[in-house]
């Protein structure tokens, strides 16, 4: 049994040793890794999870709950989670180890957890009603198991799904190699995408949605309150992509050629790792990715165009071509403020967000509302930046700023004249 002091003092060792998670800057202290022998994962906008020792066991605690969270600035939604977040922690541990994973569940209905990639017991599979009875509410069950296999994988609870998994509940969980990288990884990082039905003005995820979501979230953030992922020049880096999501997520790096290392089913033989600048993440499926970082800001996305955009609508009319002069006077007479847009595209939508013109409806975040340092950057939701630089210390994770371009590598304005050179036409 776990008393309410267990849980505080939990939260105590939480706060006050914060095992492996960063300090306000982003950065990792010295003894925290000194006391791990492999290169922790960064979990963008994340954080992993302390554990205590207890008789050689590493133990865990997982709190199932509900609380508000912000997919970006002007959209919140009561969501569930683990330990206060979604995505819950990250679990991170060594291949062999002996781990106790207690789940406490203060949500209001039963709940599971499933140790999705990892080889153990039947029993401490998680899946209510088959290897367990589901917890129930206020209940805490132990789940405890070796760890066989190094890799990339996840947990989510196998109760009620569609329901728990729509309202945020999951985490990685992410298992080192017990004698070291095969290959040195400078920087490790971890994110699982996942997808939302908020309709606009209202604050509770809708899970009866099926196939048309409106957000679309790396670590429950979309763009642009997804952290940069950075590196130095010349470090070689790795993506762990997992997805939770009901779609599928062709990940897409600018700026280099990665290679595909491995899946939940650990890392590959290198003879079958795969050069791409695209790799597609399926249902239930981890992806890592890696690469030597070159220096400059370089997108990384989900190439599905509407997964990279916010709380877009996708049943309105399509004005792209359409003369509105004239309809906003008449529709303003029915729905003060309103601006008839889109006629010649959707870019203009976010330079009027920059600009503080959009004030669309409650508690929904701008389709695309990031700012560059050329101008509005018209992205949303999977959507975020690496950023590479020469000069990072190995342990800084903070945000570098704008890629200072070297003089005359920027691509510039030749001319205003639409009718500018000779370009030739396809043949009549
Ligand atoms: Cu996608």
């Amino acid at each position: 049994m776990i008393s309410r002091r267990d849980l505080l003092s939990l939260g105590a060792l939480g706060g006050a040793v914060g095992l492996l998670a960063p300090d306000a800057s982003g950065a990792i202290d010295a003894a925290t890794k000194a006391r791990h022998p492999y290169q922790p994962v960064h979990t963008l906008n994340g954080w992993t999870l302390p554990y205590r020792l207890r008789d050689g066991v590493k133990e865990f605690h997982l709190v199932a709950e509900e609380f508000e969270h912000e997919f970006a600035p002007g959209s919140r939604a009561k969501c569930w989670g683990y330990n206060g977040s979604t995505p819950g922690p990250t679990i991170e541990a060594v291949e062999g180890d002996r781990v106790r994973i207690l789940v406490t569940n203060r949500l209001p209905e039963a709940t599971s957890v499933h140790w999705h990639g990892l080889r153990l017991p039947s029993g401490m599979d998680g899946v209510a009603g088959l290897s367990q009875p589901a917890i129930a509410p206020g209940e805490t069950f132990a789940y405890e198991f070796t760890l066989q296999d190094a890799g990339s994988h996840f947990y989510h609870p196998h109760a009620d799904e569609v329901v728990q998994l729509s309202f945020g509940l999951m985490g990685l969980f992410i298992i080192h190699p017990r004698d070291g990288e095969p290959r040195r990884i400078d920087r490790d990082y971890c994110l699982l995408l996942a997808n939302w039905a908020l309709h606009p003005g209202t604050w509770r995820p809708d899970p009866s949605v099926m196939t048309d979501f409106n957000l679309w979230t790396m670590n429950s953030k979309m763009f642009p309150a997804i952290a940069p992922m950075v590196a130095r020049t010349g470090e070689r880096v790795r993506i762990r992509i997992a997805n939770l999501s009901m779609h599928e997520h062709p990940m897409h790096l600018h700026g280099v050629r990665f290679q595909v290392t491995g899946g939940d089913g650990g890392r590959w033989p290198q003879a079958q790792w795969l050069n791409e600048v695209t790799t597609l993440v399926g249902v239930g499926q981890v992806r890592d990715i890696e690469f030597e970082a070159v220096a400059g800001d370089w997108a990384f996305h989900c190439h599905k165009g509407h997964h990279a955009m916010n709380a877009m609508g996708h049943d309105i009319p399509n004005f792209v071509g359409a003369n509105l002069k004239g309809l906003g006077k008449e529709l303003r007479a029915a729905a003060p403020g309103y601006m008839p847009m889109g006629q010649t595209g959707m870019e203009e939508h976010s330079k009027h967000v920059n600009m503080g013109m959009m004030k669309g409806p409650a508690n929904t975040a701008p389709m695309m509302g990031g700012k560059g340092p050329f101008g509005s950057l018209d992205m949303g939701g999977m959507f975020t930046v690496l950023k590479v630089r020469d000069d990072l210390a190995a342990d800084d994770y903070r945000d570098p700023g704008w890629y200072p371009h070297p003089a005359g590598t920027v691509a510039k304005r030749v001319s205003s004249d639409p009718d500018f050179g000779q370009p030739p036409r396809r043949p009549a």
